[in-house]
């Protein structure tokens, strides 16, 4: 039994030294000290020995017992410490490695444009003001002198939501709130842009686009202020180098009315593709404000007189940088997007 548990030791000691895992060890202490082991078993025959025998090998196995209790223990921490090692290594990270570079976004050409007009307008004392993008027949429509039957509105055609709602074909609605709130009080001196909507889809027509209008109300304002205020804002946002000029035209919500045109960017006036070789380029549509368009913002056209203008920002934005189709803007084509 001596020999039995000499060899015990000695294969436990071999087999712990050339334990890699905590299974092997595992493997080893049901083998030797589990319900069925080599220990046990020894233990378990110690009846049949006498007192003497019985006390003396008693001893030693119990010692062996604990002796590989003891190691096992041991060696199962020194694992688990290798395992836990290797595992943070595994799971180490390089935080000196440089990162992926980030993509820099930039603000959207119309978004620039916009930015710049409204700049300039607000140098000028204007203010901005908003409105909502769905709108009556009233305010779209009525309260700037076009009524049902008038043509103007096939020139616009709509998409309507129902008889008299419908998305607004231009900001000029937001003008008459603006008025119903400020009436009788002057000055009114402000700009209004946002989104438009027109059953249009072309190279340069969008059913969706962006313009800018302005209103100023006050005493004794004149075609004069038109045209000073005007060529300013054509100067600052095309050079002072531009030409400005005025044609007479028409809208329904004011009278008169004019276009103005400036230089053309392109050839400077000489005449080009960019200008149909006239010269010149339309960029806006203006004119003092039609009485009955005051009065349906309360104010009264003998008081006080007013002009009006209206832009589109997308064809502001392409002539600034030579673009040449307005699908473009609304692409999201980040070769496009990045140039800006
Ligand atoms: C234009 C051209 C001329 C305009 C008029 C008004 C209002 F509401 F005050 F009457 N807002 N915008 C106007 C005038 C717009 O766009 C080409």
């Amino acid at each position: 039994m001596l020999n039995k548990l000499k060899e015990i030791a000695n294969n436990s000691e071999k087999w712990l030294s050339q334990a890699g895992s905590i299974d092997e060890i595992n493997e080893l202490r049901v083998k030797v000290l589990g319900r069925k082991g080599e220990i046990t078993q020894v233990l378990r025959g110690l009846k049949d020995l006498n007192a003497e025998e019985r006390a003396g090998v008693g001893k030693i196995a119990n010692e062996l017992k604990e002796k590989l209790e003891d190691m096992i223990s041991s060696r199962t921490q020194d694992i688990k410490g290798q395992e836990l090692e290797l595992q943070l290594a595994r799971e180490s990270v390089d935080i000196s490695l440089p990162g992926l570079p980030l993509q820099r976004g930039g603000k959207h050409p119309l978004t620039l444009i916009n930015e710049e007009i409204r700049d300039i307008f607000l140098t000028m004392g204007f203010s901005v003001a908003e409105g909502p993008e769905i709108e009556s027949d009233y305010y779209n429509f009525e309260a700037l002198n076009i009524p049902r039957d008038h043509p103007a509105r096939e020139m616009q055609d709509s998409f309507y939501i129902s008889e008299d709602i419908l998305l607004r074909t231009h900001t000029s609605p937001v003008q008459v709130r603006t008025m119903e709130k400020i009436a009788p009080q002057i000055p009114v001196k402000i700009i209004v842009p946002g989104k438009v909507y027109r059953r249009d889809d072309d190279a340069t027509h969008s059913p969706m686009f962006t313009q800018v209008e302005g209103l100023v109300i006050d005493k004794r304002i004149t075609f004069g202020h038109l045209k000073g205020t005007l060529m300013l804002f054509a100067h600052k946002i095309f050079g002072e180098d531009v030409k400005v000029r005025y044609r007479p035209s028409f809208f329904p919500f004011t009278e008169p009315s004019a276009e103005m045109d400036i230089s053309c960017v392109n050839c400077k006036g000489a005449g080009c593709r960019v200008c149909s070789h006239t010269g010149w380029l339309e960029i806006l549509g203006a004119g003092m404000v039609d009485p009955r368009v005051l009065q349906y913002g309360g104010y009264d056209g003998e008081q006080v007189t007013g002009f009006a203008f209206g832009m589109g920002v997308e064809r502001i934005a392409m002539l600034k940088y030579g673009i040449n189709d307005l699908r473009l803007f609304f692409d999201n084509d980040k070769r496009f997007l990045r140039q800006f």
